[in-house]
């Protein structure tokens, strides 16, 4: 059986069982345990990552960097199949096996400020220890990934193509995104004028993300998930983590109501810069709200792009969802636009 073939490329004969996980967007994951131990196995969705192997080059040369720096959180390290290979390739599939993490468990939504400042500290301190790589040694695994001006060209595209049902019912949603595409305009002038400084960046440091200490629902353990690492400005990073842990609301939620928490937004920037203060250039630490405000943004017509596409990047479970995610980072926008003022 394929899945068979797959599970013994990397772990040999061995009495496993599976479990599918449903909570990535992009790739399929399964979790599998044996007589040995833990592991997750993932099927690289090959359509969006086209070059698996800068993901692989990419996780290596940090993970090294991080030993070679004592990093004292876990490392992720991809496991080698029978061939001495990071990838097994079957027929037109590319999978991949990382060890699990013990004793972890992770969360969809942020308990509170406390957990919200542990996860902002862990991100701290990963990038207190990546600072000082060359950038240069890295690639985009998904080229143009942070370009924010591709992103509202993209997004203009699929309005041009969407049908006209799904222009209909995203109305309201395609108005707002119109209406406040000046949120990119400051973005996209730092950007243009080269002021952000180039450092290695996680770019997916949403809550789901983080391994939490499973007696200790306070204490952040890992920042996982590293198939994104690329150049690019920390303020993606800033920006996506505050997306992610002040909303009240699962992702996809679209109701309205006390989604945005300011006082997680607080604690975010303190532990964010815990162990950063020192370490970044006015231009960054000056724009952390911009940041905020424009990947909350950004995300919302990601999000709006894909329905008005028919669904075809994000994995969506049920009709309408991803217009009720970019609903959901609308309201968590309106929030944090209410707070900044
Ligand atoms: C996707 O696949 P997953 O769940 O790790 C997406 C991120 C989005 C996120 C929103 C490669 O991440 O950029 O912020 O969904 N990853 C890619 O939840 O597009
Ligand atoms: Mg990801």
């Amino acid at each position: 059986m394929k899945m068979n073939e797959i599970v013994s490329s990397f772990l040999g004969d061995s009495n496993y069982q599976i479990e599918e996980n449903f909570s990535g967007h992009i790739n399929n994951t399964f979790f599998i345990t044996d007589e040995k131990g833990h592991y997750v196995l993932q099927k690289i969705n090959t359509a969006i990552f086209t070059e698996p192997e800068v993901i692989i080059e990419n996780m290596l040369a940090v993970a090294k960097h991080l030993e070679e720096k004592n990093y004292d959180k876990p490392i992720i390290k991809p496991l080698k199949n029978k061939e001495g290979q990071y990838l097994t390739y079957h027929n037109d599939e590319c999978w991949r096996m990382i060890p699990f993490f013990e004793e972890s468990q992770n969360f969809m939504t942020a308990l509170n400020a406390e957990q919200a400042e542990a996860a902002a500290e862990c991100l701290s301190d990963f990038h207190a220890h990546t600072y000082d790589l060359d950038v240069n040694d890295f690639q985009e695994p998904i080229v143009g990934f942070i370009n924010f001006k591709n992103r509202l060209t993209t997004f203009q595209e699929a309005l041009e193509n969407a049908s006209p049902e799904r222009k209909e019912t995203a109305k309201e949603e395609i108005k707002f995104v119109q209406d406040n595409q000046s949120f990119l305009d400051e973005w996209i002038a730092l950007v243009e004028e080269n002021a952000l400084p180039a450092r290695m960046i996680h770019a997916d440091p949403k809550i789901s993300n983080y391994l939490f200490k499973e007696e200790d629902e306070m204490q952040a353990l890992a920042l996982i998930d590293w198939d994104t690492l690329m150049p690019g400005t920390i303020l993606y990073d800033f920006g996506d983590m505050v997306r992610s842990f002040t909303n009240q609301k699962e992702e996809d939620d679209p109701t309205l109501g006390n989604v945005f928490s300011s006082e997680y937004y607080e604690a975010l920037k303190k532990g964010f810069l815990a162990n950063l203060s020192d370490k970044l250039e006015a231009v960054e630490l000056e724009n952390l709200d911009l940041a905020a405000k424009t990947v909350i943004y950004v995300q919302a017509m990601r999000f709006l792009t894909d329905y008005l596409n028919g669904d075809v990047y994000y994995k969506t479970h049920r009709p309408n969802q991803n217009l009720d995610r970019a609903r959901n980072q609308i309201h968590l926008l309106q929030g944090l636009m209410g707070f900044l003022g």
